[in-house]
């Protein structure tokens, strides 16, 4: 089956490339953009068309390609990990990579020529990285302790894994979804803290039992975009567990034929919603399914704040505990990436799972292994047990490799917590969130203080600074935060923080900073 997508009288850009030729095309074009270079290749294949490989070409770093993985529901395995460590520790100080906030990794350095070869080894591994970018449905999220949790309700891993089997023709690349309106996420919990953070998703299942029967509720059109930022809604519908990949199906294919083409800042999936009404989408998937759908159940089992896995959990499997490494800012370095494969080996089951957090998870440790492991160097720097403040911290690119950037994030974000660190005594864990514009891909909506990178007029000069948002709140009722201070300087920023701190979440100026000693 092929995209019958309408056709418009005037199409923008991004319409009109997509009806010149499919992303998916580049597919077979990979050996020859690799001898032609990136220089001499066509631009609009380099610039766009290559994203449908999960090849980015990065206008910051020009020749140096930024590659995004799909790993459903975030597990990878130490022979993954350990691939994609020797891809990136090939371009030495160029390399590295990024735990991503969809529970994904990117990588960054890659060389063109490269491409070819990269893509046959993650072949042999298991791993795709097709349709990861442009309008094409993103790496979709689960629960990081899915099958492990004690107290989870639905193990989601293998659905997931069908969704992505279902959208990427098992990896091979599948045109019926490769020309979306817009890109498209989709989240499956099936814990009771909303873990995946349902509510900023295109698609969200949540788990809710309907006659004693577990299964899910539906929400739909959540999305953030630089124009507008909505939770999303419930389309009233419950399925159970076997329906949950038809109904994604459905749902894509109505998005596909119907969503809005004509401006891109419109053609997110709620704006559909807008235009139709959540009934009308409701009927038009049921027609899309050839079935009826039940009504959504009355209430769902979301029933706890969010966890972010830090620390040592016993697992639902007697005698095995999960171990959660707080990763600064999600950055991995190559030896990084070879210490935590071997880990996983040594201590567990040669598993490792990522969260939104952009952290690491090492699951199956026996009882026995878990002080040696508690031991390991690598816990010096990616902690069961960091400081309140660092724990919660997420942050998006930034201008160090992102071109829409208005701000550096990562490195700031980190000198930032470790400054305010050294002032404050925090006995609470604050999730703070970085996001270098507003396209919000590091979730400042979701946060407890959310900083939204701005330009901004200091001292007659345009300089880089925040948007501050503040009152996200995850796991149950969970609900989008809100812009509190538009254009703080970055350079005056640290003192608004930390007023913050101490106001509304507990924090102390430590003794040393009050007397001056
Ligand atoms: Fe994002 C575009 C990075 C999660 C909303 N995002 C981009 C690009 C591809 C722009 C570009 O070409 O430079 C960024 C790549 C920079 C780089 O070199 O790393 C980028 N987004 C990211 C990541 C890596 C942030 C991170 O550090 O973790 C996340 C990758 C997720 C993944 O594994 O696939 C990422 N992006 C998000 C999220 C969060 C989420 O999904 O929960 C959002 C908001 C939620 C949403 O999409 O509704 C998000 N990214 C965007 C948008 C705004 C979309 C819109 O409808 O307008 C853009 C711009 C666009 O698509 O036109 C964007
Ligand atoms: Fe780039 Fe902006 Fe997304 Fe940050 S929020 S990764 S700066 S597009």
């Amino acid at each position: 089956m092929t995209s019958t997508v309408p056709v418009a009288t005037s199409l923008n850009k991004f319409e009109k490339l997509k009806a010149e030729k499919d992303g998916l095309a580049v597919k077979t074009e990979l050996e020859q953009f690799a001898q032609l270079g990136w220089e001499a290749m066509d631009e609009t294949d380099r610039d766009h068309r290559l994203k449908w490989m999960g090849v980015f070409f990065r206008p910051v770093t020009p020749g140096k390609f930024m590659l995004r993985l799909r790993l459903p529901s975030g597990i990878i395995t130490s022979e993954q990990m350990r691939l994609l460590g020797d891809v990136v520790q090939r371009y030495g100080d160029d390399g590295n990579a990024d735990i991503t906030t969809r529970q994904n990794l990117q990588l960054r350095g890659i060389r063109l020529e490269d491409v070819p070869a990269i893509f046959r080894k993650l072949e042999q591994v298991g791993l795709t990285s097709i349709q990861s970018g442009m309008d094409n449905v993103r790496n979709i999220t689960g629960s990081p302790v899915a099958g492990i949790d004690a107290d989870e309700l639905f193990d989601t891993r293998d659905l997931i894994r069908q969704v992505q089997d279902l959208i990427t023709n098992k990896g091979e690349g599948n045109p019926t979804f490769s020309n979306l309106p817009r890109k498209f996420n989709i989240a499956i919990a099936g814990c009771r803290d909303n873990s995946v953070h349902a509510e900023i998703n295109d698609i969200a299942f949540i788990p809710a039992y309907k006659d004693e029967v577990l299964g899910f509720n539906v929400l739909v059109g959540g999305f953030f975009s630089g124009k507008r930022c909505e939770a999303a809604i419930p389309l009233n519908v419950w399925v159970a567990p076997d329906d949950v990949v038809a109904l994604c199906e459905a749902i894509l294919l109505v998005y596909r034929d119907h969503g809005l083409r004509a401006n891109r800042q419109k053609a997110r999936l709620m704006w559909l919603i807008d235009e139709w009404g959540v009934e009308k989408l409701r009927t038009a998937v049921e027609t899309q399914m050839g079935k009826a759908l039940l009504a959504a159940a009355p209430k769902d089992e979301i029933l706890w704040d969010k966890r972010d896995h830090i620390g040592v959990y016993a697992q639902k499997q007697p005698g095995l505990h999960y171990v959660g490494l707080h990763v600064p800012v999600g950055r991995l370095l190559a030896a990084d990436m070879f210490d935590l494969a071997r880990i996983a080996d040594v201590y567990g089951s040669g598993e490792i799972r990522l969260t939104v957090e952009q952290n690491v998870i090492v699951p199956n440790v026996p009882d026995s292994r878990l002080e040696p492991l508690l031991q390991e160097p690598l816990l010096k720097r990616f902690s069961t047990e960091p400081e309140t403040l660092s724990r919660s911290l997420v942050s998006c690119t930034g201008s160090q490799f992102c071109n829409f950037a208005l701000i550096e994030t990562k490195n700031r974000a980190l000198a930032m917590i470790k400054e305010l660190e050294a002032e404050l005594d925090s006995p609470n864990n604050v999730r703070i969130h970085w996001t270098g514009c507003p396209n919000s891909c590091g979730q400042p909506q979701v946060a407890d203080i959310g900083l939204m990178g701005t330009k901004v007029r200091k001292d007659g000069k345009t300089v880089e600074g925040v948007d501050i948002y503040m009152g996200g709140k995850v796991g149950k009722d969970a609900a989008l935060g809100n812009c509190v201070t538009k254009g703080v300087p970055c350079s005056d920023l640290k003192p608004v923080l930390r007023d913050l701190l101490i106001q509304h979440f507990g924090s102390e100026l430590r003794q040393e900073v009050t007397t001056g000693s």
